[in-house]
């Protein structure tokens, strides 16, 4: 077997290490919490930005050149999953994510894309004989190629709506084939750019329709994944459907979906929405919605999706704890949909960044782990709402009370104390764990 990457298997070497090929917090059989990290943090690797992905942006062409490259596209399908699993074999990663079209290319017609697909999908499974690699997530990349100019599900062309229909059809029958636990929905061009030529109740009304017939095909397939919807508020269109998670919610209930789909959580996509990462992931895991999680970071001064690496160890631990505080992700795991910078262009550079993200969120991990431990949050939370557990409070909070009753009360508590919120000291305590 062709080796592609000169790079051995990576090893914890512990913080002193000055190795850049080795994992300096990223200690997978370390308990925390009752639990090895691995299973703590279950990384995928993300087949389009590791295999895909080769360096171009808006202004520029690739600057990556791939040993696993090849003229015909086909050939490298075939590459691509070789060089995958020896990259997740080296880094010691269990998991991928794919979409239909990252595994096998979009050929002349739809039965001629579906037939490679199915030959590439076969040779993965073959792959994964004899190894702990697993599938976390499938999806269909229903936004890449011109005819979902205008959206997939909320195209005004039905015949898209059709399209888009069998490829997801066909993803998910590839999901399961591969054992995929989870299977995503990005809304890729769910959205619109204008009003003045966009029906906006028919595109919702086709966006759920075509989600219940995914959902009703999840369990006739016997596929039977945990469904899952990746909010994003703009990019590629104006305004997306899925705008954050509790837009998405709000979406769900109207159409009677919520108990069908959690939800797919990415670092970037919240803060282009003007929220911080562990805000989203507050209001999923409030909500019993919080499936799995998108493991990448923005940069603020850009404004787009530019998907780094996660290495912010603030964000991570934040991260951490909400994902502790949910109990784990259940079938989910931490997709690094993250890609090297286009001046990281070496193979080497492919595998350091895969090192800062896993090291940076197993420091996140263990940091939230201490706090946790430590209730140092949670008791200040507790001391925060205690009027709201006897008296008049208790009443407010079991919804026992009525506004007269309130109006009587108020009467004579009307002189009120406040206590502070101590941000500043809770934020100072916060760097004393980090
Ligand atoms: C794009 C999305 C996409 C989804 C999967 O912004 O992050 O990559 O994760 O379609
Ligand atoms: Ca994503
Ligand atoms: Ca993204």
């Amino acid at each position: 077997m062709k080796e592609y990457f000169k790079v051995g298997k990576i090893k914890y070497e512990g913080p002193k290490s000055t190795n850049p090929l080795a994992f300096k917090y990223y200690n997978k059989d370390e308990v925390i919490l009752g639990k090895p990290m691995s299973e703590h943090l279950k990384f995928a690797m993300s087949w389009w930005h590791t295999l895909c992905a080769k360096g171009s942006d808006q202004f520029g062409s690739n600057t990556m050149t791939r040993t696993f490259e090849d003229a015909d596209p086909v050939k490298e399908a075939y590459a691509k999953v070789d060089a995958g699993f020896e990259f997740m074999d080296k880094l010691g990663i269990e998991y991928f994510c794919f979409h239909d079209r990252d595994l096998a290319p979009e050929l002349a017609t739809l039965a001629e894309s579906n037939r490679v697909l199915d030959e590439v999908s076969d040779y993965v499974l073959e792959k994964m004989k004899g190894t702990n690699i697993k599938c976390l997530w499938g999806t269909a990349n229903c936004f890449n190629h011109k005819r979902y100019l205008a959206g997939a599900g909320t195209s005004p062309n039905a015949d898209v709506f059709a399209y888009a229909a069998a490829q997801i059809k066909k993803a998910m029958d590839t999901t399961k084939k591969l054992g995929g636990k989870n299977y995503v929905f990005w809304g890729g061009r769910e959205g619109y750019d204008t009003l003045l030529n966009t029906d906006l109740k028919q595109e919702l009304d086709h966006y759920a329709t075509l989600l219940t017939l995914a959902r009703d095909y999840n369990k006739k397939s016997g596929l039977n994944a945990q469904l899952l919807i990746e909010p994003k508020p703009k990019e590629p269109t104006k305004h997306q459907y899925d705008f954050d998670v509790q837009t998405v919610i709000g979406f769900l209930k109207t159409y009677g979906l919520d108990k069908d789909f959690k939800m797919n959580i990415e670092a970037n996509h919240a803060t282009l929405a003007i929220h911080t990462f562990n805000h989203e992931l507050a209001v999923a895991r409030i909500n019993g919605v919080l499936g799995s999680i998108d493991a990448n970071q923005g940069d603020m001064l850009l404004g787009w999706d530019t998907d780094q690496f996660p290495t912010n160890l603030y964000d991570t631990t934040l991260a951490m704890y909400e994902v502790l505080l949910n109990g784990g992700l259940g079938t989910g795991g931490l997709n690094f949909d993250a890609k090297v910078r286009r001046q990281s262009f070496t193979d080497e550079d492919l595998f350091i960044s895969y090192i800062a993200g896993m090291d940076t969120f197993a420091r996140g991990l263990r940091i939230a782990a201490k706090l946790l431990e430590d209730k140092v949050f949670e008791n200040f939370k507790q001391e925060r709402y205690a009027s709201y557990k006897t008296g008049i409070g208790k009443k407010i909070s079991e919804g026992k009370v009525s506004l007269e009753e309130l109006s009587e009360y108020a009467l004579s508590h009307d002189q009120i104390e406040n206590a502070s919120g101590r941000q500043e000291w809770l934020e100072a305590v916060l760097n004393q764990y980090l």
